[in-house]
C-alpha cells in the first residue's frame, strides 16, 4: 500500500480558481498525486515497499539475476519508455506558468470572458521553442522562435500559437511538410541540427518566392533574440473578434516586452551556442527564480471587412502584415511568467498546443494556413502523447469543468458514472445520470459565419493578392536601420555561403533583386557571384511606406533592468571600487556576475577574500549584456597572459557591449584592441548609463559587413 493517501494536490497561490478569480484549483479531473510525488517510502508503482534500490536479485552474490525481480524489471521497463516522440518542429522547447490580466477591456468588441473586465485574470502556461533543432539541439542558432500560449478560461481553454516574426514563409498548409524537410537537417546525412544554413533549405527557399518576406526576418536580428523574455510575440493569422450581437472584427495579435526588444549580434550567437547550450533556457528560469518576473503586454490590431478590401495585400494571407502605422496596436492586457514548472516532462514537454482551442469571442479566419493548422495540432498530438485522452494531462486539461460523452481510449484517467454515454437520452427521468446538454446560447458555434454562405467553386489555387511577394519584403527592408540592413545583407551571405550546390545562391539573390537592388548587389558580392537577372515576378510590387516599428534598433530600450553585467576580477582587486559598482548597477535594475580565474578564494587588496559566479574559463562575456574589467596593476599584468581573459574583453568590444573599466586594466584593453569611443567608460556613473545600450556605431571598426 502506498504510504500515504494520495490526495487532491493543494491549490497554489499562483492557480486561479477561474470561476470565482480567487486561487486554487478547480481541476474537473485531478489525476492522483501518486506516492511517489513526497517523500516516504519508496515503493513500486503497484504500491509494493521497496527494500533495496541497490542490488537486483541475484543467484549468490555475483549472478546470474532472476527474472523474478519484478522491482528491477519494472524499474528498468518504465525506464526505457521514458521518452516520446519530440514535436516534429518546435521539438525545443522552455515553457512557464503565469497569468494574463486584462488593462483595458474588449467588450466592445469580444464576447470572449477573459477580455471582459479590466483587472480579471486568467491563467496560463507559455512555452518558448526554437523551430528546427531537435530537443537537445542549442538555444541560439538563426532560427524563429514559437511563442505559444495557453490561457485556461473560464469558458474552456484558448491556445494562441504564435512565433516571434508576424509572417510564415508559406501561404498554404499544403506546403508546410516540403518546407519543414528543408530546413530540418538533411535526410541522408542528419546535420546540420537547428540550422537553415544548408542545401536543402535554400534550394527550396530560393524556388518559392513566397517565402521572401520571413526570409528578410528571418535573415534580421529577431532570429538571434538576446533573450526569450526581449522577443515579440505574434498570432500571425488574421483572427475574428466576435461580440455578443455576431458582429466581427478582423483581429491580429501582438505580444510586446516589457523589458524591449533586444538581439546579439550574429558572432555573440555563434560563440553563445558553445559557452551555453541552455543560455534562453536558463535566462527564462533564473530570472523567474530571481522574481525578475518576464512581461509581455497583449495588444491587438483591430479592423474591419472594408479596411482589410483596401489593401493591396490579402489579410487571410500569412506572409502579409498589416503596418502598425496603418492600424495601430491596442494594449488590452499583460502577461507575467511568475512560476517554473515543476516538472519539464509532465508541463513543458506534454503540453499540447492546437490553434484550433479558441472560445467564444474569438474565430478563424479562411486564411488558408491557419485552416490547416486547425487539423494537424491535433493530429501530432495523438502521435507524440500516443492518446486521443491527452486533454487530460494537467498540464492540458481545462481549468473549468468539461463533459461529454467522449469516452474510453487509452490511457482514460476519468471515470465517468453510469450509462449515459449517448444523447439524447431520457435516463435522468429515469432517476439516472443524464449527462450534459447543449447550450445553444453560450455555447461555441462559429457565431461569425453561421447562416453564412461559404459555397464556391472546387479549385486548387490561390487568391490573386497573394500572388505579390515583395512588396512587404521590401517594405520590411527599407525600414531597417543602416546597420540592420547590413545585418540582414551578412546574414544572406553568411546563409548563401554555406550553400554547395552550384545555382542556388544565385536563384536567391535573382528573387532579392525585387525586393532592393543594392541588397542583391551586396550579396552577390558578399558571395563572390556575378548579379543575376532579376527573377520574374508573377504581380507587380507596389511601394508602401517604410514604418518604423518593424525596426529593432529604432525601438530598443535603453535599460538595465533584466540585463546582466559581468565583473571580470583578479586577485588584488579594490573590494570598494567593485562594491560601488555593484550598487550602480542594481539601483538601475541590473545583476552582477563577478567572474575571475578562479572560483573561490578571490583576494582583494584589503586581504579579504570573495566567491566568484563564474570562472574566467568557462565564463566568456557572450553570457552578459556589458561589461566591467575591475582589477590592479597586479591583477592585470596576470591576465595579460590569460588569453580568455583578453577574449573576455575583445569580444565585449567586437559584440557592440560597454565596457567599463578602472585604470589599471589599461594594458589589457590595449590587447584586447578596444578603443576609445562610445560604450567605452571608466567605471561610475558613466559605466552605469552606458551599459545600458549597445554600441552598433561601433561595428565598422570591427568587422566587415556585407
Ligand atoms: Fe506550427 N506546428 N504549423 N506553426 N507551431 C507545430 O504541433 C503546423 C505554423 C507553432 O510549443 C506542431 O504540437 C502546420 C505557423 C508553434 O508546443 C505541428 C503549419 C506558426 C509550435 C505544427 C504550421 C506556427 C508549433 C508540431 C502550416 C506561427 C510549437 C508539434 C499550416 C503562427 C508549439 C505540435 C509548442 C508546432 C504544424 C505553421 C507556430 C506539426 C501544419 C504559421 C509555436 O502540428
Amino acid at each position: 500500500m502506498p504510504n500515504k493517501k494520495p490526495s487532491k494536490p493543494k491549490p497554489r497561490s499562483q492557480d486561479f480558481d477561474v470561476a470565482t478569480g480567487a486561487g486554487g484549483e478547480t481541476h474537473q479531473h485531478v489525476p492522483h498525486e501518486g506516492p511517489h510525488h513526497a517523500d516516504g517510502h519508496l515503493s513500486t508503482n503497484q504500491g509494493i515497499r521497496v527494500s533495496d534500490n541497490q542490488n537486483s536479485l541475484k543467484s549468490g552474490s555475483r549472478g546470474p539475476a532472476l527474472l523474478e525481480d519484478f522491482v528491477l524489471r519494472e524499474k528498468i521497463f518504465h525506464f526505457d519508455h521514458e521518452r516520446i516522440p519530440e514535436r516534429i518542429v518546435h521539438a525545443r522547447g522552455s515553457g512557464a506558468h503565469g497569468y494574463f490580466e486584462v488593462t483595458r477591456s474588449l467588450s466592445d468588441v469580444s464576447k470572449a470572458n477573459l477580455f471582459q473586465k479590466k483587472g480579471q485574470k486568467t491563467p496560463v502556461f507559455v512555452r518558448f521553442s526554437t523551430v528546427a533543432g531537435g530537443a537537445g539541439s542549442v538555444d541560439t542558432p538563426r532560427d524563429v522562435r514559437g511563442f505559444a500560449v495557453k490561457f485556461y478560461t473560464q469558458e474552456g481553454n484558448w491556445d494562441l500559437v504564435g512565433n516571434n516574426i508576424p509572417v510564415f514563409f508559406i501561404q498554404d498548409a499544403m506546403k508546410f511538410p516540403d518546407l519543414v524537410h528543408a530546413v530540418k537537417m538533411e535526410a541522408d546525412r542528419a546535420f546540420p541540427q537547428a540550422g537553415s544554413a544548408h542545401d536543402t533549405f535554400w534550394d527550396f527557399a530560393s524556388l518559392m518566392p513566397e517565402t521572401t518576406h520571413m526570409l528578410m526576418w528571418a535573415m534580421s536580428d529577431r532570429t538571434i533574440p538576446r533573450s526569450l523574455r526581449m522577443i515579440e510575440g505574434f498570432g500571425v493569422h488574421t483572427f475574428k473578434l466576435v461580440d455578443a450581437k455576431g458582429k466581427v472584427t478582423f483581429c491580429k495579435f501582438h505580444w510586446k516586452p516589457r523589458l524591449g526588444l533586444q538581439s546579439t549580434v550574429w558572432e555573440e550567437a555563434v560563440k553563445l551556442q558553445s559557452a551555453d547550450n541552455d543560455y534562453h533556457r536558463r535566462d527564462l528560469w533564473e530570472s523567474i527564480v530571481n522574481g525578475n518576473f518576464p512581461e509581455w503586454d497583449l495588444g491587438v490590431q483591430l479592423f474591419d471587412q472594408a479596411f482589410a478590401d483596401a489593401q493591396t495585400y490579402d489579410v487571410l494571407d500569412a506572409t502579409k502584415i498589416v503596418p502598425e502605422d496603418d492600424i495601430p496596436v491596442r494594449i488590452v492586457g499583460r502577461m507575467v511568467l511568475d512560476r517554473n514548472p515543476d516538472n519539464f516532462f509532465a508541463e513543458t514537454e506534454q503540453v499540447a498546443f492546437c490553434p484550433a482551442n479558441i472560445v467564444p469571442g474569438i474565430d478563424f479566419t479562411d486564411d488558408p494556413l491557419l485552416q490547416g493548422r486547425l487539423f494537424s495540432y491535433l493530429d501530432t498530438q495523438k502521435s507524440r502523447l500516443g492518446t486521443a485522452n491527452f486533454h487530460q494531462l494537467p498540464i492540458n486539461a481545462p481549468k473549468c469543468p468539461y463533459l461529454n460523452f467522449q469516452r474510453d481510449g487509452q490511457m482514460q484517467m476519468n471515470v465517468p458514472k453510469g450509462r449515459a454515454n449517448y444523447e439524447p437520452n431520457s435516463l435522468k427521468e429515469h432517476g439516472e445520470i443524464g449527462g450534459p446538454r447543449e447550450c445553444p446560447v453560450t455555447g461555441f458555434a462559429s457565431t461569425s459565419d453561421l447562416g453564412k454562405n461559404v459555397s464556391g467553386d472546387k479549385l486548387r489555387v490561390r487568391a490573386e493578392l497573394f500572388a505579390d511577394h515583395y512588396s512587404q519584403a521590401r517594405l520590411f527592408f527599407l525600414s531597417q536601420t543602416e546597420n540592420e540592413q547590413a545585418h540582414i545583407a551578412s546574414s544572406f551571405v553568411f546563409e548563401l555561403s554555406k550553400v554547395q550546390l552550384e545555382g542556388i545562391p544565385a536563384r536567391m539573390v535573382a528573387n532579392l533583386r525585387n525586393v532592393d537592388e543594392g541588397l542583391a548587389k551586396r550579396v552577390a558580392a558578399g558571395i563572390g557571384i556575378d548579379l543575376p537577372a532579376k527573377a520574374k515576378a508573377a504581380r507587380r510590387s507596389v511601394e508602401m511606406t517604410p514604418s518604423d516599428a518593424l525596426s529593432i534598433q529604432k525601438n530598443m530600450k535603453k535599460t538595465l533592468e533584466g540585463r546582466t553585467v559581468g565583473v571580470l576580477v583578479a586577485d588584488g582587486t579594490d573590494g570598494a571600487e567593485l562594491k560601488k559598482l555593484r550598487a550602480g548597477i542594481e539601483a538601475a535594475g541590473g545583476a552582477v556576475k563577478v567572474v575571475a580565474p578562479k572560483v573561490a578564494k578571490v583576494a582583494l587588496a584589503d586581504g579579504s577574500t570573495i566567491s566568484a559566479d563564474g570562472q574566467l574559463a568557462g565564463t566568456p562575456s557572450q553570457l552578459f549584456d556589458a561589461i566591467a574589467v575591475v582589477i590592479s596593476a597586479d591583477g592585470c599584468a596576470a591576465l595579460l597572459k590569460e588569453s580568455a581573459a583578453v577574449q573576455f574583453v575583445m569580444d565585449a568590444y567586437g559584440h557592440l557591449k560597454a565596457v567599463g573599466s578602472s585604470d589599471a586594466a589599461a594594458p589589457l584593453l590595449k590587447k584586447a584592441g578596444v578603443e576609445p569611443g562610445s560604450g567605452v567608460t571608466k567605471l561610475g556613473n558613466a559605466f552605469v548609463e552606458a551599459a545600458k545600450s549597445r554600441y552598433f556605431e561601433r561595428e565598422p571598426a570591427v568587422r566587415t559587413l556585407a
